[in-house]
């Protein structure tokens, strides 16, 4: 990977590089820089070679190659490991599977991302629609915290998610409790947060991503052609999801240590600021329960706070909203 890695630092800072040179700098013959170059060729590197200049780099791929997000990635373990996979069934099916079995070679912190989901999962068993042009990722973690906190790792994974494509875009998304990123009351983004826990420690913990980059209006599935939006749709412009990938992990990281640090204050604070939830009227769905109220809080282990007709108020940690008054119910 690293000579590989190397053999693109060089093509790409200049026009030609010869194989002669590639081979003299990384002390391996031509004839491997030769197959190193089919093999970017192989991943949609566009090469070409002249037989006194040498190779030159013509385009890349748009793919989400590890390589290439780990160019100036700048985290401390997130994402330092990552599979790359053409198409999976689901990201986070592959996650649990890696989290459950080889917990000794997939440290903290290893990211599966996949180019197109066949059977992208929402909550519940949901569908999630995942096309090429997204972002399909899911990040392993081995917190040592109580599964009380699993609401947080929701809600701070939004906020980083937020604050990723603001600074790649300027859009402002803001929060749908519990787990959409929303922009114009649509939806761009769900999470999808699975564990394995005993009573007071989670033994891993699988965080899926899925935020609708590159879409067009046209390419989504009839179902949700009104809910949802993708970023491309909203800049006018192809969006780079390489960068929109590591903006994100950098975030994730620096909010997951505030979380595993136990300072979830600055993180819920954030999620406040970017709530599309707090002080409207919903109405939840919690298994077979239907709770109608305001919404008016969300207390430190990330349960919404919801406040009843009769004024009882309730922790709400999992459910999903139905109806949804977009004013404040003042
Ligand atoms: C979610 O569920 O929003 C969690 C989505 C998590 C997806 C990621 S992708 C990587 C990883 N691997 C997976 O298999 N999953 C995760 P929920 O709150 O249940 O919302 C599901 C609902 O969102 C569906 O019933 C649709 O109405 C809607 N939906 C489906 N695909 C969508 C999309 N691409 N964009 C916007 N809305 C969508």
């Amino acid at each position: 990977m690293r000579i590989k890695q190397n053999i693109l630092y060089y093509l790409k800072k200049d026009n030609y590089v010869s194989g002669k040179f590639l081979a003299e700098k990384l002390g391996i013959s031509r004839v491997a820089v030769w197959k190193q170059i089919q093999k970017l060729k192989n991943l949609h590197y566009e090469i070409i070679s002249h037989k006194n200049l040498g190779y030159c780099i013509i385009s890349q791929p748009d793919l989400l190659l590890p390589d290439e997000i780990h160019k100036g990635l700048n985290t401390k373990y997130i994402g330092h490991k990552i599979y790359y996979y053409q198409e999976l069934e689901s990201s986070n099916l592959t996650a649990k599977e890696k989290a459950r079995s080889k917990r000794d070679v997939v440290p903290e912190g290893t990211v599966i991302i996949t180019e197109k989901q066949k059977g992208g999962r929402g909550r519940l068993g949901r569908k999630w629609f995942s096309p090429i042009g997204g972002i399909w990722l899911s990040v392993i973690l081995y917190p040592s915290l109580s599964p009380e906190y699993i609401p947080c790792i929701t809600l701070m994974t939004s906020v980083a998610i937020v604050r990723a494509i603001k600074e790649l875009t300027g859009i402002q998304g803001l929060i749908k409790w519990p787990n959409d990123v929303m922009i114009h009351d649509k939806k761009v983004c769900g999470i999808l947060t699975e564990m394995s826990a005993e009573m007071d420690l989670i033994n891993w913990l699988v965080v899926g991503i899925g935020i609708n980059v590159n879409i067009d209006r046209c390419e989504f599935a009839k179902e949700i052609k009104d809910i949802s939006i993708s970023l491309k749709e909203m800049t006018k412009k192809r969006v780079s999801r390489i960068q929109l990938v590591q903006i994100f992990l950098r975030e994730f990281e620096k909010y997951y240590n505030m979380l595993i640090q136990k300072e979830s204050t600055i993180i819920l604070n954030e999620w406040k600021n970017y709530s599309h939830t707090i002080g409207k009227r919903i109405d939840v769905k919690v298994g077979d329960r239907l709770i109608s109220g305001q919404a008016i809080d969300i207390n430190d282990r990330g349960a919404l706070m919801i406040k009843k007709d009769d004024g009882e108020i309730l922790e709400i940690i999992s459910g999903t909203l139905l109806k949804y008054n977009k004013e404040p119910n003042i």
